[in-house]
Parts: C-alpha cells; structure tokens; sequence
C-alpha cells in the first residue's frame, strides 16, 4: 500500500485519460417523446420530466413499466474494453430522482420495476471482472421526486422545500450506500451543485472520505471541494490546464437516450477531441444513452468501435500522457501529447506532396522520429534561422497515412520540452 497522497490518489485517472459515461434511467423508455410527442430538450432527453414539466405521479408510471430485458452488463462493459475506455461512470440516480440500484432508502427505484434488477451491482462486477474502474453519477441537489430536493417546482411549492431534510432523508443515505454496498468506487460524480450550502457539500464531501478515502470527487460537488476541476458540460479548454481536469461530452446532442437525435459526431471527429484534451492535459468522459431495451444504440456502438481500434494500436500516445505546454503556434494538421523524454505528433488532416509537417519554435533537440504503428523511422531535420530568430522542425512523413483517423508520429526528444516564447522573436 502507497502513501495517501493526492498524487497516489489521482494515478488511475492520469492514467486513464478516456473514460466512458452512461446516462441510462427512466427516461430512456421515453427517448424525447411524451404522450407521442417530442418534448423540446434545454440540454438532453434526460431532462424530459423538467422540459414537459411532467407530474411526478405520471412520470412514476413509467416505472411500472420499465423492462430493459435487454440490459447485459458484462456485455456493456466488455464493449467499454473494446472501446478503450479505461473508467465507467453511471448514473445512479439522475435528477429526476429515480435510483438505478437497490435502495433501502428510497421505494422509488429499480427494484420495484417489472425488471428488479440491480443494475448499478451488475455493472460494478463486471467492471470489478474485466479492471474497468467504475464510477458513480449521483445528482445530490436536483431531485425532482422528493418534495424537498431541487428542482421540481410545478409539483411542489419552492418555497416550501426543506432542502436539509431532504439532504438528511435521501441524499446522504444514498451515498452511504452507493459507497458501502458496490465494492470500490473510483470516482463519484456530483452535479449540478447550484447554491447548495457550504455545509451540505463539506458533510458530504467528508462522508465519501470517510467511507472511501480514495475514492474521487468530481469538481461538480462545488466549493473546490473536488479532486479535479470538472469543465462545462460539451466544452474543452482553449489552453492547456496543468491541473486534474476532465471535459464530459456527448457523442450526439443528448445524454439520456433519444429516438430522434442522431447528431453523431464521427469516429474522426472523436479522436480530435481526445487528442485535443488529453494534449491539454485533461481527461475524455464520452456519453453513451442506452435505450428503453437496454441497449447502447448502434450509431454510438460502432463509432466508438472504431476509435477503439485506433486506441488499441497507438494508445499509448493517450494514456498516462501527461500535460504539455501550448506549442508557439497551433498545429493546424492536428496535435500533440507528451510523455516523459517524447511527444507525439498526431497527423489528422494528412499532408499533400511533400508530406512534410513543421513544428516552430521548438528548442528541445529530437533525437528521433518514428511512427507509432509500424515502427518506419522518418527523417527529419532541425535548424534555427539567425534573422528571424526562429527554431524550425520539419519531419517527412510517408505519401500514404497508416491510419485514416489519425497517424501518430512518436518524436523523441533531449530532455524536457522547451518552446521560443513568441515574443522573444524580432519584432522588426
Ligand atoms: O447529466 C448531464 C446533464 O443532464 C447534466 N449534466 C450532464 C453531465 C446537466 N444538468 N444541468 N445541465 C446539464 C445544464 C442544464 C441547463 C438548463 Fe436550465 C436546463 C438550461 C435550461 C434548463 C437550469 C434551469 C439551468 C437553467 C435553467
């Protein structure tokens, strides 16, 4: 057993660079739509019961008939491998209150469906089986069931609501048992904490502590009170962030699943955005929304398919890459992400004749070039212009690329990164 240093208690997420979300709740049975109609989404499906302002007594319907039969675990997270995703993270329960496990605290959740299955158990011991990290969603402030918890105000009088008894009667307990009852927990994601008070976040954030200690806390629980900053919801940072951050997104528009949204981004524009964030440091949580079945819809299944793929042949330019500093210029053929002594040059929009991709201004001495998957060693050069004061690298890379999606370029270096700050460069 290491030290409990917050180095120690970060490693796996650094490592892991690219984990896979799941929003899956009642609401997937309902996929946007609402007595046959589509009910317009302020953010995703999830949000169906707010957007149609739907009454908790009807919306409750849905759980007397929520039967996913097609729900298997083990084959959720075996895709999660494939995919290359290194953590999972569920919602437990979501802001409309409905508990995806077996509660003591609360009736209204999973067991008293057709289904009775706990799924939130099935998933931790799949990912416990193929050494998944498995991770938990729990909405601490909205609730939209529970008279005192935030957020359903077409139900229930706002000012009415005794949030600390709701905090006492249902929150709390349901984190005590999301940590107590499903073996180790990685992570536990908090949402949306609006103007919870002080003293709620800091109780709670010490109950997970105390239950476990190396469980993380997502930077959601508010007040800084989290391990890593969590950015908005569908947005990566401008610059790098040498801190613990993770951006969360979606595949389509939505979270929760939805019949009609079929915004996929492609297998392409993914790894950009992997690359793009784990280049700035951070770590990629990328959404799937099962169906009303159970099922991972098949546009998301085989997009990630294929960045799994890429991953299993050049992951190692992704996982446990650490943070590197803004190059001088952008790399408008792509990007980089760094490790120890290197750096990879991911190469997605391929070059034309010559097939030549520069890096400006990069002081450190490269010792070699080569391609990640097939090991080709590319020639290169490096030379700095007197007059202009600048450094320029050139590598010559093959006339084919070797992955469609993206070719990555391993460069070894002499020591640690150093860029020519712009604007130590001639002015005149
Ligand atoms: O779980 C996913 C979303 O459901 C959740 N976060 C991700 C991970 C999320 N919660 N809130 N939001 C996203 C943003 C919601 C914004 C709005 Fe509204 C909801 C805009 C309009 C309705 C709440 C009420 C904020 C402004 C008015």
């Amino acid at each position: 057993m290491g030290e409990h240093t917050q180095d120690n208690k970060m490693a796996w997420f650094r490592q892991a660079r690219y984990g896979i979300f799941i929003h899956w709740g009642l609401y997937a049975q309902l996929g946007g739509f609402w007595k046959g109609e589509r009910v317009s989404a302020f953010d995703g499906a999830e949000w169906i019961m707010r957007d149609g302002q739907i009454p908790v007594e009807e919306y409750r319907q849905i759980a007397k008939e929520f039967n996913p039969v097609d729900f298997d675990a083990e084959e959720i997270v075996d895709r999660v491998v494939q995919y290359g995703g290194k953590y999972l993270c569920f919602t437990a329960k979501h802001h409309d209150g409905f508990a995806m496990y077996d509660s003591k605290v609360s009736d209204y959740n999973i067991m008293h469906t057709p289904f009775g299955r706990d799924v939130v158990k099935e998933l931790a011991e799949a990912c416990q089986k193929r050494g998944i990290v498995f991770c938990l969603y729990y909405s601490q402030m909205q609730d939209w069931e529970d008279p005192d918890g935030d957020g359903n105000t077409w139900d229930y009088d706002k000012e009415k609501k005794d949030f600390q008894a709701y905090f006492y009667r249902k929150a709390r307990p349901q984190v005590e048992e999301l940590l107590t009852n499903y073996g180790k927990i990685g992570m536990i994601w908090f949402d949306t904490p609006y103007d919870m008070p002080r003293d709620l976040s800091d109780e709670l954030a010490q109950l997970v502590h105390d239950l476990q200690p190396e469980c993380l806390i997502s930077g959601r629980i508010g007040y800084g009170l989290g391990d890593f900053r969590e950015m908005n919801d569908n947005n990566i940072p401008h610059n790098a962030f040498m801190e613990d951050w993770e951006s969360p997104m979606t595949l389509n528009n939505t979270w929760g699943y939805s019949r009609v949204d079929h915004h996929w981004k492609s297998a392409s524009q993914v790894v950009r955005m992997l690359v793009n964030v784990v280049g700035k440091g951070g770590n990629l949580l990328l959404n799937i929304g099962p169906d009303g079945r159970g099922q991972i819809p098949q546009e998301s299944h085989e997009i990630l398919l294929q960045v799994g793929k890429f991953l299993e042949k050049n992951g190692e330019s992704i996982y446990g890459a650490i943070p590197m500093a803004d190059m001088p210029y952008e790399n408008q053929w792509g990007g980089c992400t760094g490790k120890p002594g290197r750096f990879y040059m991911h190469v997605l929009d391929y070059p034309d004749e010559p097939y030549e991709i520069r890096i400006y201004n990069l002081k450190t001495k490269v010792k070699r070039v080569t391609l990640l998957e097939t090991g080709e060693e590319l020639k290169f050069v490096q030379l700095y212009e007197i007059a202009r004061d600048e450094y320029r690298f050139r590598a010559f890379f093959p006339e084919k690329p070797v992955n469609a999606l993206d070719t990555v370029a391993v460069v070894e270096t002499e020591g640690p990164l150093e860029y020519h700050d712009l604007r130590t460069i001639y002015a005149k």
